[in-house]
């Protein structure tokens, strides 16, 4: 009985105890099991930054087809059912003998990220094709052995860390192109991986996320050890966040499911339960565009504003993919609808970070975020120019418009609902803020932390 007492009064000490789908997944070894508090305080600058860039980018891009799914040749114990083994394809496997990237700027990647309005980045250090963009000592199969020959990992690490952006590094569990992934034991290539994420780990300074995509197929504890993997990497970086994909991906572990989900090209559902992040890719390319492609088509600053507002309502983030080309320019046509994003994000971004979805739930007419008594309504669609929302136990104090200064919304309020009118000349065509400032916390409104 004395020790359940001391247990208890620890659990305190460190901050109150974990609450359900924080800390209940992490490993009942004492040290490891992480307060809700603690879990929060890791999240916060995540949650607060809601915006991101991914990056792939490797030597396809000299082909301009899919990075790793264009390559021709077995895709080990991946969706298609291949067999372990690794069969060569000798024009994608050769590919990175011409790769010289010469404009490559990683300041000049990160600055646009910065201008776009996106407060962390993600790069492909290893994709499925099994392509190392760092200089590692345990394979030949990298960047250092192309023409370029520079440390693309470290160069972006560093850009991240000058420019105060926080740095996170993707990395495929998969590996089609290694000769030892998958095989008998996978002792080998467990080895491997180990290696490789001491490596991206320790040599690159704070590394702020761990972004993994998966295993193939096979147990993801008792065959690929993907918990021993993801606690080398807490014990590496200790404040890291790492997503959801540590394991097989047709497989869920709750003890290795991460810190948020991963929801991919789709807008997550409203979730404020558990941390979630959209990664969506800004070009359209059969079968992807999250790496330059030749026959891609950027989407509409637009598509991806709305992609934004639509993760910021559901309480998520979105990170949004720019694929460089083989000279390591992220083309104009993408660059130029980052700088369309960021113009957005100059006027509206204060409805977006630092916020949390609801407490309106989202829906059809478009969805809401909170920071404090401030309740932002981001309205896509109007009836006959009004808005018809639940009632909140709090007052409206005021009612305006985000970046019109002359419209002059109305507000009716009462016990069954709360009405919004704005006359049509001053709604957006695709997304109007609508501010509705409360004289209680807007967090209040949420019911058993529900949205209405
Ligand atoms: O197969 C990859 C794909 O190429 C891309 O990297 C995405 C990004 O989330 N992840 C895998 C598909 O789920």
């Amino acid at each position: 009985m004395k020790k359940v007492i001391m247990l208890f009064l620890l659990g305190f000490l460190l901050g109150g105890f974990p609450l359900s789908g924080y800390a209940q997944d992490q490993k009942k070894d004492g040290a490891s099991v992480e307060a809700k508090d603690a879990f929060d305080a890791r999240m916060k600058w995540w949650r607060e930054a809601r915006f991101g860039m991914f990056i792939h980018w490797d030597m396809s891009s000299i082909a301009g087809t899919e990075i790793s799914w264009s390559r021709k040749a077995t895709k080990p114990l991946d969706i298609f059912g291949d067999k372990a083994g690794y069969v060569e394809d000798p024009v994608y496997d050769n590919l990175y003998k011409q790769f010289n990237p010469v404009k490559f700027n990683a300041r000049e990647w990160v600055k646009l990220a910065k201008a776009a309005g996106m407060k962390y980045l993600v790069f492909t250090a290893k994709h499925h094709g099994g392509f190392c963009m760092w200089d590692t000592k345990l394979t030949d199969y990298s960047i250092m052995n192309t023409p370029f020959k520079r440390d693309v990992v470290k160069e972006l690490a560093e850009a991240c860390h000058r420019a105060k952006m926080p740095f996170g590094i993707y990395y495929s569990q998969r590996d089609w192109h290694h000769p030892d992934y998958g095989i008998g034991d996978n002792a080998k290539y467990h080895a491997y991986i180990k290696g490789q994420l001491t490596e991206l780990l320790t040599n690159y300074g704070k590394v702020d996320v761990m972004w993994f995509d998966s295993y193939g197929r096979g147990d993801s504890i008792q065959y690929w050890h993907a918990d021993e993997i993801l606690a080398l990497v807490k014990r590496l970086q200790p404040q890291i966040i790492v997503n959801n994909r540590s394991g097989f991906f047709g497989q869920s572990v709750p003890s290795i499911r991460g810190d948020f989900d991963t929801p991919e090209e789709r807008l997550g559902n409203f979730q404020n339960t558990r941390p979630w992040e959209s990664c969506m890719c800004m070009v359209t390319a059969p079968g992807g565009g999250w790496s330059y492609r030749k026959d891609g088509k950027v989407k509409h600053s637009a598509d991806c504003l709305r992609m934004l507002v639509g993760c910021a309502t559901g309480d998520g983030n979105l990170l949004l993919d720019a694929g460089p080309d083989a000279q390591g320019v992220i083309p104009d046509d993408q660059a130029g609808v980052l700088w369309e994003v960021g113009q957005w994000m100059k006027t509206y971004g204060e409805s977006i970070y630092g916020t949390r979805g609801g407490p309106f739930r989202n829906g059809g007419w478009g969805g809401s975020t909170y920071k404090g008594k401030l309740i932002y309504l981001h309205v896509s669609k109007w009836n006959d120019n009004r808005l018809t929302l639940p009632p909140l136990k709090g007052n409206v104090v005021k009612c305006s418009v985000l970046g019109n200064r002359k419209a002059k919304p109305v507000v009716e309020q009462n016990g069954q609902g709360l009405v919004v009118t704005l006359p049509q000349e001053h709604q957006d065509k695709h997304n109007t803020v609508v501010v509705l400032k409360l004289n209680a916390p807007a967090e209040n409104e949420l019911v058993n932390g529900k949205p209405l």
